[in-house]
């Protein structure tokens, strides 16, 4: 296999087979802070900091991440706060500490949107999804191009978010692609231009490459990814080892066989619907509910568990985002429990609520496996 490897011819192959794949990869843009603009309308167009305080009180702490608006100013991911507060002394700028729960209720929604639009979906962060989506497409780019569209749409218009979306022949790729036009960019990269997208970029662009290994290679003379691409792979072994080694010569070459392929160990079910139109009539959206809830239950026999905690979410006709939730004092797995539950739920957030709901979900979480049998086969 190493051997084989070795092999340019073995490149070229690879190359001629990843045209088979396209994989699309999305990242939502300045993610922290823009859920906070979302939820805080008037935050856009001033500078927003999501910090992480630390204990010590005070500004002591990091930024987590700044609207572009701040990154302009030189903010970035990982800087002191108070040195963000020197670069934004003269603006109206606006710091908040982080708040982990709605990022995660805001990323689980938009999973659940990207999930649909392919059964091989993989998260691969809190704001990251590769997709392949080569079947749904039939191999064709023109039409990724027009999914990734209609990916960026519906994020948008369900969720009121901005995200990047890179389409290419393998993960690495469309990963590298998806940074390349950001906030809200969509680039595509099709398999004959691999080379001419990838070859004039700096190694420091390359995933896997930090400082200290951009250092090295820049006294090893290997300044872009052609240097790399075209360096002997044995000396890249005996440097960086065989692992990295072989990762920097196939990936500078625009390889990467690595599958699409579902996380292990799942979070929560859910399931998410757009209503045919706008409305606050529970008879007219109990329907859709209980086909959700019908589509949950069909996973939890599946996967052969009961939950304890369940609850609904709720995108109003204004864009806003709502969820309900309750945890059971036992655990069950029958759809008769979820459906009044969710049912229940519905009708309380109808009562409280104005406004008409756009779109609706249901979820479970809290697992535990249904049987000792099945628990043992889990061992
Ligand atoms: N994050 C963090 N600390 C870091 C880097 C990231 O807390 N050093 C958090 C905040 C980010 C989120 O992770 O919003 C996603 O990280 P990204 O690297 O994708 O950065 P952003 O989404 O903020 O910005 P971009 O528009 O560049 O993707
Ligand atoms: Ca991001
Ligand atoms: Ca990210």
């Amino acid at each position: 296999m190493v051997k084989l490897s070795l092999n340019r011819n073995y490149i070229s192959k690879m190359l001629k087979t990843a045209k088979t794949r396209i994989i699309a990869h999305v990242d939502l843009d300045y993610f922290f802070a823009q859920c906070e603009e979302r939820e805080n309308p008037s935050y856009k167009g001033k500078p927003v900091v999501v910090c992480v305080y630390s204990a010590r009180g005070g500004d002591s702490g990091v930024v987590s991440t700044a609207n572009y608006v701040a990154r302009r100013f030189g903010v970035k991911s990982g800087m002191p706060i108070f040195s963000a507060k020197r670069l934004l002394k003269e603006v109206e700028a606006v710091f908040l500490p982080v708040n982990h729960e709605l990022y995660n209720k805001i990323s689980d929604e938009i999973m659940e949107i990207l999930r649909d639009y392919s059964g091989k979906f993989e998260q691969r962060s809190i704001d990251e999804a590769s997709l392949d989506i080569t079947e749904r497409t039939g191999r064709n780019y023109g039409r990724a191009e027009k999914l990734a569209l209609d990916m960026k749409r519906e994020i948008l218009m369900s969720e009121g978010l901005t995200c990047s979306v890179g389409v290419a022949p393998n993960k690495l790729l469309a990963k590298m692609t998806a940074g390349f036009n950001k906030p809200d960019g969509l680039k595509v990269v099709r398999p004959e231009e691999v080379k001419s997208f990838l070859f004039p970029l700096p190694v420091g662009e390359l995933y896997g490459v930090g400082r200290k290994t951009e250092r090295v290679m820049l006294e090893l003379g290997i300044n872009t990814l052609e240097d790399l691409a075209k360096y002997r792979i044995e000396d890249l072994v005996k440097v960086f080892g065989e692992k990295m080694g072989m990762y920097f010569h196939n990936a500078a070459n625009g390889v990467d066989e690595s599958p699409v392929r579902e996380r292990e160990g799942f979070v929560q079910i859910s399931k998410i619907t757009t209503l045919k139109k706008d409305s606050s009539d529970l008879n007219e959206i109990i329907s859709d509910l209980y086909e959700l809830c019908k589509a949950v239950h069909e996973r939890i026999v599946n996967d052969n568990i009961v939950f304890r905690s369940l609850g609904i979410m709720v995108v109003t006709e204004n864009m806003s985002i709502h969820s309900r939730s309750i945890t059971l004092d036992s655990y069950v797995s029958d759809l008769e429990t979820l459906k009044r539950a969710c049912y229940e739920l519905l009708e309380r957030f109808l009562k409280e609520s104005p406004l008409k709901i756009r779109r609706i979900g249901v979820r479970v979480t809290n697992f535990n496996v249904a049987s000792q049998k099945t628990l043992k086969d889990f061992q």
